[in-house]
């Protein structure tokens, strides 16, 4: 590694402590970026990265809230605006017991790429709270929605700051959010997106994250010839993500075998098709924090405290939560012989599992880029509200595949261009950086 990139990485370690996921994120990133500071200088003598790892504004604020039982509670909610050099901030919202400043920050950073790679004029932020749906009743968290949104509606709009859904925050918190925020601003605007159908919603935006990844991964295999045609899936989580990239799976062809959760994974050899896609609704909206009711259910069997990488199949899409596969995780996966892992989760992988899979050369695509298929129809919902116009599922559903058919070709051609061909952590990053750092070449010192 470069004496500059490591310096950076010593500095945020030093200005950020305690914040190992954004260190990792940071790192990550870092690594592919080398090739670039040493063919363009004038990066490095503007500091753009120095200025990219420094949130734009961090907003922290206290959620107090009353329980069913009239008990008080306190969370702390939070809204990193990462880098607003190509559009307005966007980026989710999370609301999970395991939320922390670093945590949102990593989002965050990933986010401002992620988001230069749909093509879409959307910079990155990141938010939520510490609050956790786990066992809430649905007037508790809209109490807790309408608190959150009572001091964060004054740091946001629909051309300062979109927030959506992330880990915790569907359509439901969505609803309750924007209604709090209407009565606040006396406006319908298209401040946050995931919104319902019937008031400024995008068809195809719930399931987009999960099709689009699948999109993706058909992508790569198609770099090798095949199809998900006949091939067995793992899917991780249970929850928005993997709901929609189990749909698209099975309409290709393939079949998903596996589910998890905090408390382990199912696996049901018939494939998860039909009525047990619906139930992945009420499971995840059942807010118990469980998969082993699935297997209750279909009488299939259920490991405990295990993940599904123990499954041998063709394809591994994880679709939970970050650093889920670690690097003896990394090495099961590819002495079970899986061809493609295919990022659902944000930065599902850790940094010693993604070296396993590029020693073993298997295909790999990173978060940042094959999980973009969420926010980019985020982008068109907000398209469709500027024109106050939606469009029919079928004209979303196109845009989106094309997009995610883009940003797979953008992988391919800056990874080959930066002389690492295969390499999509290395095409993911680069590409996005360039976009940004440009926009802020152009913008002077910002
Ligand atoms: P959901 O809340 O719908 O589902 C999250 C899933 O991950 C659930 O199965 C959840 O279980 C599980 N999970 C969460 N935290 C942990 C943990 N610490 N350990 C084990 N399992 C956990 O969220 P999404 O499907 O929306 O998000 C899943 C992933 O996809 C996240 O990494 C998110 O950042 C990413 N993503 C989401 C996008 C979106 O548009 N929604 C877009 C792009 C990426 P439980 O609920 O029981 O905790
Ligand atoms: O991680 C992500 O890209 C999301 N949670 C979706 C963000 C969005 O603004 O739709």
């Amino acid at each position: 590694m470069s004496e500059y990139i490591q310096k950076i990485l010593a500095e945020v370690k030093a200005k950020n402590p305690n914040e190992p996921e954004f260190h990792q994120a940071i790192q990550e990133v870092t690594e592919s970026l080398k090739i670039v500071f040493d063919r363009h200088p004038e990066y490095q003598s503007a500091k753009i990265l120095e200025r990219m790892v420094e949130p734009e504004r961090l907003i922290m604020f206290r959620v107090p809230w009353m329980d069913d039982q009239g008990e008080i509670h306190i969370n702390r909610g939070f809204r990193i605006e990462m880098n607003s050099a190509i559009g307005p901030y966007k980026g989710g919202l999370r609301f999970h017991s395991s939320v922390t400043l670093g945590i949102l920050k990593f989002l965050a950073f990933e986010q401002v790429f992620k988001n230069s790679l749909t093509t879409l004029p959307m910079g990155g932020g990141k938010g939520g709270s510490d609050f956790s749906p786990k066992g809430k009743s649905d007037n508790e968290i809209m109490r807790f929605c309408q608190s959150f949104m009572t001091e964060l509606f004054r740091h946001i709009g629909p051309n300062t700051d979109v927030p959506a859904g992330d880990i915790g925050v569907g359509t439901r918190e969505i609803g309750y959010l924007f209604g709090q925020y209407k009565r606040l601003k006396n406006e319908f605007t298209g401040v946050l997106t995931g919104k319902g159908l019937n008031w400024g919603g995008s068809l195809v935006r719930p399931e987009a994250t999960g099709y689009g990844v699948v999109y993706f991964a058909e992508e790569m295999l198609k770099t090798k010839g095949t199809s998900f045609d006949g091939k067995t899936v793992a899917v991780s989580g249970f929850g928005n993500v993997a709901w929609g990239a189990v749909q698209k799976v099975n309409d290709l062809g393939g079949k998903v075998v596996t589910l998890s959760g905090p408390d382990g994974y199912i696996y049901d050899p018939d494939g998860i098709k039909g009525e047990k896609v619906d139930y992945m609704l009420r499971l995840r909206s059942s807010n118990k924090d469980i998969v082993e009711d699935y297997a209750k259910e279909f009488n299939v069997e259920f490991f405990a405290g295990r993940k599904p990488w123990e499954v041998k199949v063709d394809v591994v899409l994880p679709c939970a939560t970050q650093n889920e596969i670690l690097e003896e995780d990394a090495k099961q996966i590819v002495e079970n012989g899986t061809m493609c892992v295919c990022e659902g989760a944000n930065m599902p992988t850790t940094i010693e599992g993604v070296k396993v899979f590029h020693e073993a050369g298997i295909l790999y695509a990173p978060g940042k880029a094959s999980n973009a298929g969420g926010v980019a129809t985020s982008g068109l919902e907000m398209s469709q509200n500027s024109m106050r116009l939606p469009w029919p599922s079928k004209e979303v559903d196109e845009r989106l595949r094309e997009i995610m058919i883009r940003i797979h070709n953008t992988c391919i051609t800056t990874a080959d261009r930066f002389g690492t061909p295969g390499n999509y952590v290395n095409g993911a990053n680069i590409a996005g950086f360039l976009k940004v750092a440009d926009a802020m070449l152009d913008q002077g010192l910002v």
